[in-house]
């Protein structure tokens, strides 16, 4: 079953609901910059564009990314790695833009996590039928730092398991606007996003967007 942690849509903003005891899901967070928020994202992907990266198994990702930050995480046939230059360009990642930045300290701070400093912020752009596999984030150095994840443009099923692969998974719907926060005890948990459904949103088309920032340094 999915659910659906923003039952009344979005009439309300910035509903704070806990998924996991160092998780937190922030519905319509983003909504009132939303669009802000993808004209930064815009400006980040004209210097450093989208691309599909290669898994170090061969594999073509689905999901086109870029980053912006000090460091950009990347994949290639050597492994997963976080970098400092853009392998497409050759240059530094762009800054990370401002308004990112503190929406970003902002939703830690509402979760909890008072002090988060990303260095990096990875975008991912899901078109329809782009999905992520289940994964954990664990190329950080620091695990004590939280993530903290955006979503915009079309709704996406996040797949929200445990601290193993198997076992059972949680399914919850995250929309434009929504923010998820996790770390502590829940920093190392399976997640993943199933395959995007055709859908429209006014300010992306047929696009899912997110957004996560990570802290790698101290
Ligand atoms: C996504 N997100 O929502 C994929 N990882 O498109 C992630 O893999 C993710 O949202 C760590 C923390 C938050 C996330
Ligand atoms: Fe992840």
């Amino acid at each position: 079953m999915t659910t659906d942690l923003f039952a009344s849509d979005h009439a309300q903003q910035n509903l704070t609901v806990p998924i996991g005891p160092g998780a937190r899901f922030l519905g319509g967070f983003l909504l009132a910059d939303a669009a802000a928020i993808l004209d930064a994202v815009a400006d980040v992907t004209a210097r450093s564009p989208f691309r599909h990266l290669t898994t170090p198994g061969g594999q073509q990702m689905s999901v086109a990314m870029s980053n912006c930050g000090s460091l950009g995480w990347v994949s290639d046939r050597a492994g997963y790695r976080y970098q400092a230059t853009d392998p497409l360009t050759g240059k530094p990642w762009p800054p990370m833009p401002a308004l990112l930045l503190e929406r970003a300290q902002q939703a830690a701070s509402q979760a909890g996590y008072e002090h988060f400093q990303p260095d990096v912020c990875l975008i991912n752009r899901y078109t329809t039928g782009a999905r992520m596999g289940l994964h954990q984030d664990r190329d950080e150095n620091n695990l004590t730092a939280p993530i903290v994840s955006f979503s915009l443009g079309v709704s996406a099923v996040f797949i929200w398991g445990g601290l193993q692969r198997t076992g059972k998974a949680q399914r919850f719907v995250l929309k434009h606007g929504d923010a998820v926060v996790w770390g502590g005890p829940d920093r190392l948990r399976f997640h993943g996003v199933a395959p995007v459904k055709a859908d429209e949103h006014a300010l992306t088309g047929p696009l899912r967007i997110n957004i996560t920032f990570r802290q790698t340094g101290p």
